[in-house]
């Protein structure tokens, strides 16, 4: 049987790291096979490298040009993701292409343009949304050093987040201490049904 395949998304400083950590370690523990974590974007490929340069020393893209970096960031993994999974290991991601859409949409694109590069992507068992308010958010550590971390964008992405979420995800509180959003991260996860095929991504 293959492996799991799950996606954590949710706004800046919501815990999707530390969740994916966690839930990383369960996984392995509860299912006794490797599982492994894919970060999006993967600062460490070739087109990552201009991605990280964007977000964090001002290098200038147009938004048409950076959401197809990003889009192209995942389909550069997709294949060792594919493999992973058709040999029975898990895997788990740190944002996929709903982070992609709502990031570029919230920048006044069309839900349509920013959803076409990613069509055809392998679809999670299971997305979960992590919800906190940007306020708390804002609150955590290092808020402010990349290029979309101001809360007026974020409210934006917060509010598209939300409207996708309710078709394409499992929301959960994001806002108790680490353990709890563990907790209820784990419930959700343990009711997923794995089906031998993956669906291919084909709109929200
Ligand atoms: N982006 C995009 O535009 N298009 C795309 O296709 C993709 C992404 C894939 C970088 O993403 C940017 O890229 C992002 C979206 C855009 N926007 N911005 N800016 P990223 O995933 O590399 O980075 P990020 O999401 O901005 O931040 P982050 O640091 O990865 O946040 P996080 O993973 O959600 O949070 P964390 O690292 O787990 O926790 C942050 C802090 O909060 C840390 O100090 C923790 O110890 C603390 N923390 C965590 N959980 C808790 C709880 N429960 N209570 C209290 N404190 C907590
Ligand atoms: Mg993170």
């Amino acid at each position: 049987m293959r492996g799991r395949f799950i996606a954590i998304e949710g706004l800046d400083r919501s815990g999707k790291s530390t969740q994916c950590d966690r839930l990383v370690a369960h996984l392995t523990e509860t299912t006794g096979n490797k599982t492994h974590l894919f970060k999006f974007p993967d600062r460490s490929t070739p087109m990552g490298q201009i991605i990280n340069q964007y977000l964090t020393s001002g290098v200038a893209l147009s938004d048409q040009a950076i959401h197809l970096l990003f889009s192209a960031n995942r389909w550069e993994r997709i294949e060792d993701i594919k493999a992973l999974l058709e040999k029975g290991e898990n895997v788990v991601l740190d944002r996929y292409y709903i982070s992609g859409i709502v990031y570029t949409q919230a920048k006044g694109l069309e839900r349509q343009w920013c959803t076409n590069p990613d069509l055809g992507l392998p679809v999670p068992d299971i997305t979960l949304f992590l919800t906190v308010s940007p306020e708390v958010a804002s609150q955590r550590g290092a808020y402010g050093e990349e290029r979309y971390e101001k809360i007026a964008f974020q409210k934006r992405v917060a509010a598209l987040f939300h409207e996708v979420a309710q078709r394409n995800c499992i929301t959960v509180d994001a806002s108790g201490t680490e353990e709890e959003v563990a907790n209820a991260i784990n419930q959700c996860v343990e009711t997923v049904q794995i089906g031998e095929a993956l669906d291919k991504f084909s709109g929200l």
